[in-house]
């Protein structure tokens, strides 16, 4: 198994590049930003407890998003590995994750973290809010709020998983094809 989280704020590419490297690497892509999404569309409890978080731009309890994460590595025991897209989030979800995987004795192989500049996400994200659908791109108050919780309580996560050296910077502003070379740069020499 190879295990591999894209790690950076809000509209710094990891959705985008996790759609690349889902298909060079074939890991199951799960992203919590999606899950959550498809739960809200679905008009779930779950979803309908999600939205009202994700509408002002806060994260969603640790508990929802922790379950969702079990339920979904539940149900794929058979992939080569998984990219953790949007997720942890939190110190806790990491020291869950780490917990769950360890049951499964398949640790985190590398953490890719993704920089990118504020001006730059918020102006992402605003062009994203235009065609997107998506109410929490289209207010740049709710951007930035997102941006700040990454601050408060995301960050934290890359601490987590530098104190067991799995934590790659990746300059994450250029094109979409040149973050993804930096990426698969990173990620060759130690692909199983
Ligand atoms: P997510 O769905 O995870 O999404 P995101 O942070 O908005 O962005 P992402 O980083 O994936 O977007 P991308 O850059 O690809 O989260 C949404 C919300 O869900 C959170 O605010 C929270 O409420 C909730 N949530 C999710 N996971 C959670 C968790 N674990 N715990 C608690 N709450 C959780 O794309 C942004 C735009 O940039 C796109 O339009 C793209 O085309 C563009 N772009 C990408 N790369 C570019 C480049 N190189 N140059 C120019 N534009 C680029």
């Amino acid at each position: 198994m190879f295990n591999l989280i894209l790690f950076g704020p809000p509209g710094s590419g990891k959705g985008t590049q996790s759609e690349k490297l889902i298909a060079k690497y074939s890991l199951k892509h799960l992203s919590t930003g999606d899950l959550l999404r498809s739960q809200i569309a679905h008009q779930t409890p779950l979803g309908l407890e999600a939205k009202h978080f994700m509408d002002k731009g806060q994260l969603v309890p640790d508990e929802v998003v922790i379950g969702m994460i079990s339920t979904a590595l539940d149900q794929n025991t058979e992939v080569k590995g998984f990219l953790f897209d949007g997720f942890p989030r939190t110190a806790a979800q990491a020291e869950a994750l780490d917990k769950l995987l360890e049951m499964r004795q398949s640790p985190i192989n590398i953490m890719l973290a993704l920089e990118v500049g504020e001006e730059e996400l918020v102006g992402r994200l605003m062009k994203r809010g235009q065609t997107s659908g998506r109410s929490d791109d289209t207010d740049e108050s709710i951007i930035k709020n997102r941006i700040a919780e990454y601050h408060q309580k995301t960050t934290a996560v890359a601490d987590h998983y530098k104190q067991f050296d799995k934590v790659v910077l990746v300059k994450g502003e250029g094109t979409i094809d040149e973050i993804f070379d930096r990426i698969s740069n990173e990620i060759d020499p130690i692909f199983q």
